[in-house]
């Protein structure tokens, strides 16, 4: 059953979540690992160390916000180009010109419940690689442009969705070579219901991040970032844009076809992404106001998880040369060994979503993700949700796995591990209604 936690509430859950940090030093052997790339991971609640948090409504001058015209006009952008300086990079405009190609629209999908639309997506005009095919759905019988989920995914269209009208994918295997879908691999995490989806009265859409950029240390120059490369240079600004800004440059080049597509309301589209594409969907999210709400699933460290508390996966982790640097800019690095002095937090990553909409899904076994930090982070953005007239998660306390918050900050922890679950659907499509569809 899923409930929104009322005041009546706080105290009991703020008991389970007293009783949640005991239960996770007892669950400790369950999957996290002790060790990644020769750095301890810490799973005790003790232990995560002392921190201050940043505080997202004082100005870098001392002003404090008081008023939502100061946030837009002035902490908002302090922020955003802290994120760019020292997280993600910087990434480009947009294409002035989008190249797009439809070829394939509105055919009857589903039993003819859905009309199916695909396009190409070309990110400059004078190259024709990469190039991002986005496939959508919306409902048979909708009159009017619809509100859209568009799901950053793993794999290829052919494989992310089950329709057999949908264009053969590639992806890229372990070798760095592009083969078709469905022989390569591709990890699935996602139990995608799109049905459920158009039944809602939405739209669903989706793109597969590889067709943007590789996920692989020197993707770039395969993927988007090649493109923008200048030639010659050899060593990236420390401000340089990494691999989870480059995905998120390639969402809003989708928003940008929506908005061409008078079957899609572009003020409503919502963006979801499982893991390395939570923190995805974060990230373009900040970036792009255009985005109507954000529903990152286990983002995790780097993600919706407060850096500083030292559980699970931290910065060292992340950023070690033998995982995921080439995720971030080049500067990100070296907060591994000094994370108090990262100038920001997931806290204040969720801030620049405000006041739009944002759901955190979470699993309690997946503590190498650090839910209780994605927790900490939602309540220390609510009082940026709430300068804005939203409301934020309005406790202090961690609802128990499988109950849900759907305030403009919502929380849900699925009883379960890393990734998405079926148990996450109801949840996402009760937000998604409650946030985006209009009273007709
Ligand atoms: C993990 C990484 C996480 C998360 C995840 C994923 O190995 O440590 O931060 O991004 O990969 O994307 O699957």
């Amino acid at each position: 059953m899923l409930h929104k936690i009322d005041m009546k509430k706080i105290l009991p859950a703020i008991t389970v979540c007293v009783l949640f940090s005991a239960k996770a030093q007892s669950q400790i052997a369950d999957f996290p690992p002790d060790t990644v790339a020769g750095i301890p991971a810490n799973y005790i609640e003790a232990k995560v160390g002392e921190y201050t948090l940043p505080d997202p409504l004082k100005c870098a001058d001392g002003q404090i916000v008081a008023d939502a015209e100061v946030w837009s006009s002035k902490r908002r952008d302090e922020i955003l180009a802290l994120f760019e300086q020292h997280q993600f990079g910087k990434s480009p405009q947009a294409p002035k010109n989008l190249r797009f190609e439809v070829f394939d629209r509105e055919s009857a999908a589903f039993d003819g419940k859905a009309k199916r639309t695909q396009a190409t997506i070309y990110f400059t005009n004078d190259a024709d690689e990469p190039k991002m095919d986005v496939l959508m759905y919306v409902p048979a019988e909708a009159k009017k442009p619809v509100p859209m989920l568009l799901y950053i995914s793993f794999r290829a269209n052919s494989v992310t969705v089950d329709d057999p009208g949908v264009k053969q994918g590639f992806i890229w295997n372990r070798e760095r070579k592009k083969v078709p879908a469905g022989e390569g691999g591709g990890r699935r995490f996602a139990p995608l219901n799109v049905p459920a989806v158009l039944e809602r009265g939405f739209g669903f859409a989706t793109a597969y991040y590889g067709d943007i950029e590789p996920d692989f240390d020197g993707g770039a120059e395969y993927g988007l970032r090649g493109l923008f490369a200048k030639k010659g240079t050899q060593q990236p600004e420390p401000d340089a844009w990494g691999a989870i800004a480059a995905w998120s440059w390639g969402l809003s080049r989708a928003l940008d076809y929506f908005e061409k597509d008078e079957k899609v309301d572009a003020s409503r589209v919502a963006i979801m992404g499982v893991s390395r594409l939570g923190k995805t969907v974060l990230w373009a999210g900040a970036l792009d106001q255009r985005f109507a709400l954000v529903i990152p699933v286990c983002s995790g460290e780097s993600g919706a998880a407060l850096s500083r508390r030292n559980y699970g996966e931290n910065i060292a982790h992340i950023t070690a040369p033998t995982r995921f640097d080439y995720w971030f800019a080049p500067r990100y690095q070296q907060y591994g060994d000094d994370v108090n002095s990262l100038p920001v937090d997931a806290h204040m990553l969720l801030s620049l979503i405000a006041p739009r909409p944002v759901l955190l899904i979470t699993g309690n076994t997946d503590k190498w993700s650090d839910p209780y930090g994605e927790f900490l982070a939602a309540v220390a953005a609510g009082p940026v949700y709430e300068l804005l007239g939203k409301q934020g998660l309005s406790t202090e306390g961690m609802p128990p796995a499988g109950d849900a918050i759907l305030n403009d900050i919502g929380f849900f922890m699925h009883d379960g591990g890393h990734g998405m679950l079926p148990a996450d659907w109801p949840v996402i499509l009760d937000f998604l209604q409650q946030h985006l569809q209009k009273e007709e």
